[in-house]
Order: structure tokens, then C-alpha cells, then sequence
């Protein structure tokens, strides 16, 4: 399996996402640092967040052979700037997370995903398991 690091906001589904996708249950508190569990690292959301922060990010990119953007479905903007594939040397994928979410929209947010370079986008409900077989088929 290849290694894949999730990059997202405080709370878009990150640790819940890397507990389903490594099948291990990982403590869904607030993630205060980078974290592996066999191939999948999980990151703090603040990470992202904080551009002092975020060169660690870059770090942990170099430990992945994917990186994996995320946008839950009920986020009101992306974080994310337009093209930013341009800044990685592997491959690059889009997740939007919380798909069940009745008041999200997913369309927009593949949508930023798209504009920020992913040319893959999952949508994944960590709820419904909808997507998460998708993604380890991804990484076989
Ligand atoms: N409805 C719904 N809720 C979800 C889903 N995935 C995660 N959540 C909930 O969203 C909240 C935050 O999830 P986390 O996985 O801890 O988020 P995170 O991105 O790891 O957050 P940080 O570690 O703070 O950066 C929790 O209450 C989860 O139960 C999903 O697919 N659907
Ligand atoms: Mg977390």
C-alpha cells in the first residue's frame, strides 16, 4: 500500500478517515500531532491552518507517496489556493469528507479541490463507509 498523508482544517474528518482506512480506532480528539498508523499519517488541522505551521506539512509530504487534500462537505471555503499540485513532486489527491451531511455540498467543494490541482477527487461519509473502499483500492 502506498503512504498517503491527510492535510485538512481542524475537524474535517482527518483522524476519523485515517482510522477507517488503516482499521484501527484512532482517539477522534483533537489530533495535536503528525501521527502514522501503518500507511496513513494524520495531521493536525492546524497545521494547515497556521502558515507558520505549515511547513511541517511539507515534511510529512516527503514521508507519503500521496499527499490527500480534504474538504468536508459542510465547509464554507476552501483553505486551499489554485494550483498548488505545482508545489508537490507526487501525486496529489482531492477527499471531501462528510458527504452524509444533509446541509453540505459536495459539488463545491470537489470543486476547490479540482482548482487547487487535485485531478482525483473522493467523496467519503465516514458515517455510511461510502468511498473509503474506493481510496485503499487508490492505494493498492
Ligand atoms: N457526519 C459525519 N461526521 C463526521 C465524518 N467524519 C468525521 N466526522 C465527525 O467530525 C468530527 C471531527 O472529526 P475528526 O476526525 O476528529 O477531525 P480532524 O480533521 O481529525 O480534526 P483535527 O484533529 O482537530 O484537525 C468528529 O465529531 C467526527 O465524528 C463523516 O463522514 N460524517
Ligand atoms: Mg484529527
Amino acid at each position: 500500500m502506498k503512504t498517503i498523508v491527510l492535510i485538512g482544517r481542524t475537524g474535517c474528518g482527518k483522524t476519523t478517515l485515517a482510522s477507517r482506512l488503516a482499521g484501527v480506532v484512532l482517539n477522534d480528539k483533537k489530533t495535536a500531532g503528525a501521527v502514522r498508523v501503518k500507511n496513513v499519517i494524520d495531521t493536525p488541522g492546524g497545521f494547515a491552518e497556521n502558515r507558520f505551521l505549515g511547513g511541517a506539512l511539507s515534511v510529512f509530504a516527503y514521508e507519503a507517496q500521496v499527499v490527500g487534500l480534504i474538504i468536508a462537505a459542510d465547509e464554507p471555503f476552501s483553505l486551499y489556493p489554485p494550483n498548488i499540485h505545482g508545489m508537490l513532486n507526487r501525486d496529489m489527491i482531492g477527499i471531501v469528507t462528510k458527504t452524509d451531511i444533509p446541509a453540505g455540498n459536495p459539488k463545491r467543494a470537489e470543486g476547490w479541490l479540482r482548482l487547487a490541482g487535485c485531478k482525483r477527487v473522493f467523496h467519503v461519509s465516514a458515517l455510511t463507509g461510502q468511498g473509503i473502499y474506493e481510496i485503499m483500492e487508490y492505494l493498492k
